[in-house]
C-alpha cells in the first residue's frame, strides 16, 4: 500500500506513534511517506520512510501564518504525484481537517482518510468551543478512526455523541530498541536507586507530584530523580525541588540522545498524570524492564497491570504512591520479578508483529469500502441545549 502520515513533528507522544508506525510499515514493504513542517526527532536516517517538508511561507496580510493549508496542500500533492491510498492523520486537530481538505482537492482520484485520536485532541483540544464542530466533522468524516485506548474511545463518543466507537488499536514500542538487555540491575547496599519521570512537563502530567512522591521515597532510600523533556511546569518542578531542598538529587534534562538507555537506566519509571489516554513512556519503560508507578484514571490501567508490571494509585494520591513504591523498591525479590514481568508482557502485548498488523486490516477494510458507518444523522450535541461535552 501506499500511505502518507501526517503528525506533530514536536516531542509529543502522538508524532512519536505516527514515526514509529511509519517505520515499521515500511519495513513491511509499503511506500509511506511523512508530510510535517520539521522532520519528527525519532524519524531514523534508515527507517525507509520520505520524509516531506511543509513550507509556511510569510505574507504581511496573514497574522497567523495559515500551516494547515500549506499541509493540506502538500497531501494532496503527494497524494497525486505518488498515488497514495490512504492519508493517516494523527491527532485529530489540525491533521485529521488537513487530511479531509486534500482527499477534497485531489477528486476524482480517491485517498481514504484513517484518523488516529491520541488523547489531548480530544479531552483538551478537541473539546474547546473553538475546535469542538471541526474535530466532530473530521471524526465523522474519516474512512476510517481509530483510539489508542478503550478508555479514550469511550471518551470520545461520550463527549462527542459519535453514533459508533472509534476501534481501539493499542499503541506499541519498537522491542528491539527498547529492551531490557543492559538494563540497571537491582543497586548494590547504600547505591541510589535511580527513578525517571519523561514527558512534555505540562499541567495535565502533574509534575509537581513527581517531585513530592520522590521526596517522599528518597525519605526512606538512597535515590536520585531524572525529570527527562520540556515544558510550562518545569519552572515549577525546579522550584518545587528547590524548596524541598532535593536539588542535589534531581537532575533536569531536556533530551536524550538514547531514551531506551535513559529508562533502562531507571529503577521506577513515574507517570502520575491527571489523565493519560495511554502513557507510551509508561509503556516504553515497561519494554526496558522498568516497572511504572502510575495514575490509576485514564488508559494508563489498561497498559499497566497492577501488581505486576507496575503500581497504580488514584490521581494526586502522593503517599500511596510513596507507600507502594518504597515497599517495592525495598524488596528486591519482587522488583526483579516485576521487572521480567514488565519487559515480557509489553513484548506480548505490546509488540510491533501485535499491533502493526491491526492497522493494515484496517486499511484494507477502508480501501474495500468498509470503513466505518457514516451515520451523520444524530445531531451535534453543541445544537442542543444541555449537550453533554
Ligand atoms: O500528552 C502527551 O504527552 C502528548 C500527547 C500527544 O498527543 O502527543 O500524548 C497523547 O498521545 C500519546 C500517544 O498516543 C499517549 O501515549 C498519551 O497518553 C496522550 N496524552 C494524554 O492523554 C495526556
Amino acid at each position: 500500500m501506499k500511505i502518507v502520515f501526517s503528525c506533530h513533528p514536536t516531542l509529543g507522544g502522538s508524532g512519536i506513534v505516527a514515526t514509529e508506525l511509519a517505520t515499521a510499515l515500511a519495513r513491511r514493504g509499503h511506500q509511506v511517506h511523512l508530510a510535517a513542517c520539521k522532520r519528527p526527532y525519532r524519524l531514523r536516517a534508515d527507517s525507509g520512510v520520505t520524509f516531506h517538508k511543509v513550507n509556511i511561507p510569510e505574507y504581511p496580510l496573514f497574522m497567523y501564518p495559515p500551516h494547515d493549508l500549506s499541509l493540506a496542500n502538500k497531501l494532496a500533492e503527494i497524494v497525486r504525484q505518488f498515488d497514495i491510498d490512504i492519508i493517516h492523520a494523527h491527532y485529530a486537530i489540525p491533521h485529521a481537517i488537513t487530511a479531509l481538505l486534500a482527499r477534497q482537492v485531489v477528486r476524482p482520484q480517491r485517498a481514504r482518510v484513517v484518523t488516529t485520536l491520541h488523547g489531548t485532541d480530544i479531552t483538551l483540544v478537541g473539546s474547546l468551543a473553538e475546535f469542538y464542530d471541526l474535530t466532530r466533522h473530521a471524526m465523522l468524516q474519516s474512512d476510517g478512526l481509530t483510539a489508542v485506548s478503550n478508555w479514550l474511545a469511550q471518551e470520545t463518543v461520550r463527549r462527542f455523541e459519535l453514533p459508533a466507537a472509534p476501534e481501539v488499536i493499542h499503541n506499541f514500542v519498537d522491542t528491539e530498541h527498547f529492551r531490557p538487555e543492559g538494563r540497571a540491575p537491582y543497586p548494590a547496599p547504600g547505591e541510589p536507586f535511580h527513578i525517571l519521570h519523561a514527558s512534555n512537563l505540562r499541567p495535565v502530567k502533574r509534575v509537581a507530584d513527581v517531585v513530592r512522591v520522590f521526596a517522599g521515597v528518597q525519605d526512606q532510600l538512597p535515590a536520585q530523580l531524572t525529570i527527562l523533556g520540556e515544558g510550562p511546569e518545569k519552572g515549577l518542578a525546579q522550584e518545587l525541588a528547590a524548596e524541598l531542598g532535593l536539588c542535589g538529587r534531581v537532575t533536569f534534562a531536556s533530551t536524550a540522545n538514547d531514551v531506551p538507555g535513559v529508562m533502562r537506566s531507571a529503577h521506577l519509571n513515574l507517570l502520575l498524570s491527571d489523565h493519560e489516554s495511554f502513557g507510551l513512556s509508561a509503556l516504553e519503560g515497561l519494554a526496558c524492564g522498568t516497572p511504572v508507578a502510575g495514575s490509576d484514571s485514564g488508559g494508563l490501567p489498561e497498559v499497566i497491570t497492577e501488581g505486576e508490571t507496575g503500581l497504580l494509585c488514584p490521581v494526586g494520591e502522593v503517599a500511596c504512591t510513596v507507600a507502594k513504591a518504597v515497599t517495592l523498591l525495598k524488596n528486591r525479590t519482587e522488583w526483579e520479578r516485576m521487572s521480567r514481568a514488565a519487559a515480557s508482557e509489553v513484548r506480548e502485548r505490546f509488540g510491533v508483529e501485535r499491533v502493526v498488523p491491526r492497522y493494515e486490516a484496517l486499511y484494507e477494510r477502508v480501501l474495500a469500502g468498509e470503513g466505518q458507518r457514516r451515520d451523520v444523522s444524530r445531531s451535534n450535541p453543541r445544537d442542543r441545549a444541555g449537550g453533554t461535552r
